[in-house]
């Protein structure tokens, strides 16, 4: 198992502006001992793309996926949106990751951007329309050569598939090859009856894994049971990432640090 850690190129550039706070980002999680980065990309038409993948290669770190929740949470872009044109617009999006993740490597996560149930419509239509979001993207991926994941959120955040079992249902639903399912330990957490049992039951689905702790803060500070969960990955053959999508605090860089160190010890990965 290797470990990565969540970084914003919107913020660490300057929406593009500047890119020496990212490369010297990139660098630090190289000493930290991450293996790879996963990407939070608002909106890929916005990212130069050989930019992006030279302070990559120079900072020697793999992709492990892009996060791209921001198209959601600052353009309000949704699979369920009741206006066609949006829903057609994160689509779009979505297509547009899998044509960056085809450049720089890594999974495109479909987390927030399935949307939540809007007032006036019904349960049936927003899955219905979630289920086409995800098909089309899946389609998306496939011409583009990628993978994508999707990933059970906890109720405060969506309406929609907060289980590792309503993921497995979904992913049984959409029948596409190209589709695995992303755990998080933050919100199995609040979901899952017994996070390892959970994570048992998906066993070869799951393709990613988010590392934050109860509180949403790296591992160790809160009281996800870690050594539990890295031995139930083992046992299944996990071969993933452990990818720390933390809360900065007390800020970024202490943060992921502290990821780094904790999840390497409890991997047996010590030394740098
Ligand atoms: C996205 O990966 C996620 O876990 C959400 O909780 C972000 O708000
Ligand atoms: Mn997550």
């Amino acid at each position: 198992m290797q470990i990565s850690a969540v970084i914003s190129v919107d913020e660490l550039t300057r929406n593009g502006a500047d890119w020496a706070p990212l490369a010297a980002m990139l660098e630090r999680c190289r000493t930290w001992g991450y293996d790879a980065v996963e990407l939070a990309v608002r909106d890929p038409a916005r990212v130069d793309a050989r930019a992006l993948e030279q302070a990559l290669q120079s900072a020697g770190l793999a992709v492990a996926a892009l996060a791209t929740g921001t198209a959601y949470s600052a353009d309000g872009l949704s699979f369920t949106h009741p206006d066609a044109g949006v829903r057609r617009a994160a689509r779009e999006r979505i297509a547009d990751h899998c044509r960056l993740a085809a450049r720089v490597g890594g999974f495109v996560i479909l987390g927030l951007v399935r949307g939540r149930v809007s007032p006036g419509v019904t349960r049936e239509q927003a899955e219905a329309w979630m289920d086409e979001g995800v098909a089309a993207s899946c389609e998306a991926g496939a011409r583009a050569g990628v993978r994508l994941l999707f990933e059970p959120i906890n109720r405060y955040e969506t309406d929609l598939v907060h289980t590792v079992e309503e993921g497995l249902a979904l992913l049984d639903r959409i029948r596409a090859p190209n589709l695995g399912l992303l755990v998080d330990t933050f919100h199995m957490n609040i979901e899952e009856a017994d996070i390892c049992e959970s994570l048992r039951r998906a066993g070869a689905r799951v393709h990613h894994v988010h590392a934050a702790d109860s509180n949403r803060c790296y591992p160790g500070a809160g009281h996800v049971d870690f050594g539990a969960v890295i031995q139930a990955l083992e046992a299944m053959g996990y071969r993933g990432y452990l990818s720390a999508e933390i809360l900065p605090r007390p800020d970024l860089e202490a943060s992921l640090e502290r990821a780094a160190a904790n999840l390497r010890r409890l991997l047996g990965r010590d030394e740098l």
